[in-house]
């Protein structure tokens, strides 16, 4: 038999429709799809086919109404016509016959970016101002078409340019302007993202272009019930015991809150909870109806339950480290009424999060604690995954970012205030990986609109919706540690960034009304009065040092006494200690490298005018003011420049010494900072957290990001799989008198192991066994920098020597760590030679399935004599095992992962190598 498409759907509607019960009459028909919706400009000479979610950019793209991708070429400036108009998204959509009685209907939208009017069937059922407010709007199901296609949902989504520009006058006319403005010039941006709820680097950023984008950018769904919907739940875990993980495990409680809408008044609510093994509970719980439609229902609080028996440290949510692992738990909760009910799963971890600001020096610490110990956090800052949504939300890219991130040893990624609350799939991807996220507001490097105006008053409200949401959402995951309510604009406002000095007071009450008594004030009432770590800031003193006291405005933000800084530094030597702060944590910090002469090729129309030095497309994407000349004047004083600079094969060097360079500069910061853990010289130091500015980017251009948009890694990337790793030797010369050597150590235990510190020559291989300069058994006691030697520089000649500790196993010899001293005057007078270093050979890592297609291969390297920072590239997108090292041996091996399957012929002719000394010996070439 035969079925028209028609009959098709009927049936799958009826088995979707029977499907989903549990409440007497629930309905759910999901609205996001990628067949049914299309965009068209309001002014209607634009129609084209849509998905959702997703937005207008990616939709005229793919109907070739874009002459090609927004962030490719100069197109970020050719499109933005974009965003200048109103676009309405629509589609038609079914209803089973039965209208559902005495039921609930609404509308849900999980996220609508931004400003837009939403339309069923002609009638105006709510409207929008906040990309980051999940919207619920009451239906009328006498408006709806039962059991028919006929219903027609529109959201019509206005210029959000024209919206900011517009806010912005009201605001000024008002009572006062909120600056900045605009970005400066060279971001070639949009002006007042301040004044819209919106991705804040979607109007441009220094590290990326103008896309305001206008976008149904999670899913929607109509929805509903006649008994009761849980909207949100929060969870809170806690230890009876300070110290949670003693042998025998200590018991926990578990407390669940529920944010619920119900259809009907007067209802008794059963609930049963279930943590398998762990927690079985069931209970009445009688839930009155409220009818104060503001609030959007009650608060149930269930628990605290204490767990049957104790739990073992293996039991607990660990971050990714040496203590344990990031352990889950379903939980499984069910509600039953008379005449219905339902379940909600998640996944849960026990854990305790402290944030330890106790009294040090003149100042206070500021370290995390997770389940009683003490973490040194490594980690880098996160930036939007992509300025387009259908980009931004592939489950792929964000996998690969966190796991990237993981393989660097990495235990926290900061969620910046410029971008948005991640998807779901971001923090349960987090919960698993144990990557603990500290997570922003959004709000970053402006002052915003919050008293005494229309604008203000209307902003406010929003916001505290958007807290609502992202809170209530976001609260339960356990790799959420610590919330902070603005990037920057702290400092900004102390330090007079934007001009507010003239009326300081104006703008501090701005502040408070916005980031204490508004955004702290959900926090509290989500995670309850003393409970989740809050700042208002970062960097800041912390809670106490910008807290109530200082009005939360600190005299130095940026203190290295408390709390949090930002350090940012272009012009000193960044690769000598003695030049950077000594803090309590470095939350940001950085320098900007090229990404690969492939990545920029790939967004470039014209590759061979393009990709040159300070040709008119890469000052194009050099957003950071003096940028390039920034990078320059950082090369100059560690290498010799190619010359001429302006050909492309002068660029490719650039990009090749600027990477290095990046690697080298973030490397002896991070480097710093893991030493200062156990240094409390002058007051200052006990730093306990390096993050780095920024992991990702979201188009090719010269930024501070470890990975660049096409998933590369820069050699930072590589060198942070070193500098990161949990056991760390490092080599430092103070004042250019004397070397130190540290190890530091993040594992729970001591670790006994030799150490040796050789001279390596770079004009032959195998010298380090005549230059053996130290040779002993060191112990590294657990979470603690320890000075493990130091000598006298006068002796040590480091342009012909490469001085390299190594920390191995007395009993079998293995190699734990190791670290390279950089010559100090940099490689300008470093006895080179030519190394030609070259690929011999690629064979598949496992030999059974020679002939197919594989993932992984082995990639053989030969080279003449030592060669320094050996980078390896491939065409292919994937991960090298190792990348930017110094090749002291004649031959090397390293593994290859490619993100596709390919084989050994394609991948040895995409692979190109790049040494110092080539890179040297080829300007040598040019000079002659
Ligand atoms: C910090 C960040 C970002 C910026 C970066 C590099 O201030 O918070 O605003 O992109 O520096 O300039």
């Amino acid at each position: 038999m035969t079925r028209t498409c028609a009959q098709v759907e009927t049936l799958l509607l009826i088995l979707f429709f029977s499907c989903t019960c549990s409440d007497s009459h629930p309905l759910v028909v999901e609205l996001a799809d990628s067949v049914s919706w299309t965009v068209a400009s309001t002014d209607e000479d634009i129609r084209v086919p849509a998905r959702v979610p997703g937005g207008v950019y990616a939709s005229l793209e793919r109907a070739h109404v874009l002459s090609g991708p927004t962030i490719a070429g100069y197109n970020d400036i050719k499109h933005r016509w974009v965003s200048l108009r109103d676009w309405q998204f629509s589609r038609r959509f079914r209803l089973p016959p039965a209208r559902p009685q005495g039921s609930t209907c609404r509308l849900e939208l999980d996220g609508v970016d931004t400003v837009a009017t939403v339309f069923v069937n002609g009638i105006t059922v709510g409207s929008t101002d906040n990309q980051f407010v999940g919207y619920k709007f009451s239906l009328d199901t006498a408006k709806l078409e039962w059991g028919s296609d006929r219903n027609y949902i529109n959201i019509t989504i206005h210029s959000p340019v024209k919206y900011a520009k517009e806010q912005y006058r009201q605001q000024e006319a008002g009572r006062y302007p909120v600056p900045p403005k605009c970005p400066p010039p060279q971001q070639n941006g949009e002006c007042h993202v301040n004044h819209i709820r919106k991705m804040q680097s979607s109007f441009s950023w220094d590290w990326g272009p103008a896309v305001p984008d206008m976008a149904v950018w999670r899913p929607l769904r109509l929805r509903c019930f006649n008994t009761l919907y849980i909207d949100g739940v929060t969870v809170d875990t806690r230890s009876s015991s300070q110290l949670p993980s003693p042998a025998n495990g200590t018991y926990w409680t578990l407390q669940l809150r529920l944010r619920i809408t119900l259809a009907k008044t007067d209802q008794s609510v059963h609930y049963t909870l279930q943590v398998p093994d762990l927690i079985d509970h069931e209970g009445n719980f009688s839930v009155r109806a409220t009818t104060d439609t503001t609030t959007e229902g009650n608060i149930v609080a269930l628990g605290p339950f204490t767990t049957r028996r104790p739990l073992t440290k293996e039991m607990l949510w660990w971050p990714h480290g040496e203590y344990g692992r990031p352990q889950l738990h379903r939980l499984r909760l069910c509600w039953h009424v008379t005449g219905g009910g339902g379940c909600r799963r998640l996944e849960i971890g026990f854990r305790q999060v402290r944030l330890l600001e106790k009294p040090i020096g003149n100042g206070t610490t500021f370290m995390f604690a997770i389940n009683g110990h003490r973490l040194f956090i490594k980690g880098s800052n996160w930036i939007p995954v992509d300025l387009l949504t259908e980009r931004a939300q592939s489950p792929t890219r964000i996998a690969s970012l966190l796991g990237a991130a993981r393989s660097a040893h990495m235990n926290m990624v900061r969620v910046w205030g410029g971008g948005v609350y991640e998807s779901n799939m971001f923090y349960s991807s987090a919960d698993r990986l144990g990557i603990m996220v500290w997570q922003d507001a959004m709000f970053a490097c402006a002052m915003y609109p919050a008293r005494g105006t229309r604008v203000g008053y209307r902003f406010l409200t929003s916001v505290r919706d958007e807290m609502t949401t992202q809170l209530w959402r976001l609260q339960s995951h356990p790799s959420v540690v610590l919330w902070t309510a603005n990037n920057e604009n702290e400092a900004a406002l102390r330090q007079n960034w934007f001009g507010t000095a003239v009326d300081f007071e104006r703008y501090r009450r701005d502040y408070v009304a916005l980031y204490v008594n508004t955004i702290q004030k959900v926090h509290r009432q989500v995670y309850g009065e003393n409970e989740g770590v809050f700042l208002t800031s970062s960097p800041s003193n912390g809670r106490e040092g910008s807290g109530i006291s200082v009005g939360y405005i600190a005299a130095d933000p940026q203190s290295e006494l408390a709390g949090d800084i930002h350090h940012y530094d272009y012009i000193s030597d960044l690769w000598r200690s003695e030049n950077y702060p000594v803090p309590r944590f470095a939350s940001e910090y950085g320098v900007q490298a090229w990404p690969s002469v492939l990545t920029l090729a790939a967004a470039s129309e014209t590759p061979s005018r393009d990709i040159r030095l300070h040709s008119a497309f890469l000052q194009h994407r050099q957003h950071h003011p003096l940028g390039d000349s920034q990078i320059i004047h950082q090369l100059k004083q560690h290498f010799h420049l190619p010359d001429p600079l302006h050909s492309p094969a002068g660029f490719r060097i650039l990009v090749y010494l600027s990477q290095v360079h990046q690697a080298q500069a973030v490397r002896v910061q991070t480097e710093h900072y893991r030493r200062g853990m156990s240094v409390g010289a002058d007051g200052r130091g006990h730093t306990m957290g390096a993050m780095f500015w920024q992991l990702n980017d979201v188009w090719a251009a010269p930024t501070w990001s470890a990975i660049d948009y096409s998933g590369r890694w820069k050699l930072l990337m590589y060198e942070a799989r070193r500098f990161f790793r949990p056991l760390l030797l490092s080599m430092h010369v103070q004042e250019a008198k004397t070397l130190h050597v540290h190890g530091v150590s993040d594992t729970p235990h001591s670790v006994s192991a030799r150490l040796t510190v050789t001279a390596v020559d770079w004009s032959r291989f195998d010298s380090d066994r005549d230059n053996t300069y130290y040779n002993t058994t060191v112990t590294l006691p657990p979470t603690t920098s320890t000075l493990l030697w130091s000598t006298p520089v006068a002796a040590l000649d480091t342009d012909r020597f490469l001085l390299r500790a190594t920390l191995t196993n007395d009993s079998d010899g293995k190699v734990l760590t190791r670290a390279d001293l950089l010559p100090h005057g940099g490689f300008h007078a470093t006895a080179l030679r030519g190394a030609n270093v070259r690929v011999t050979a690629v064979t598949p890592c496992s030999p059974l399935s020679n002939s197919l297609k594989q993932q992984r291969f082995h990639v053989y390297l030969v080279s003449d004599a030592p060669a320094a920072f050996v980078m390896l590239e491939s065409r292919l997108a994937g991960v090298f095992s190792d990348n930017g090292f110094h090749m002291m041996k004649a031959e090397e091996r390293v593994i290859f992962t490619a993100e596709r399957a390919t084989d050994e012929v394609e991948l040895a002719s995409s692979i190109s190598v790049t040494s110092l000394q080539d890179v040297y010996q080829n300007n040598e070439e040019r000079d002659e």
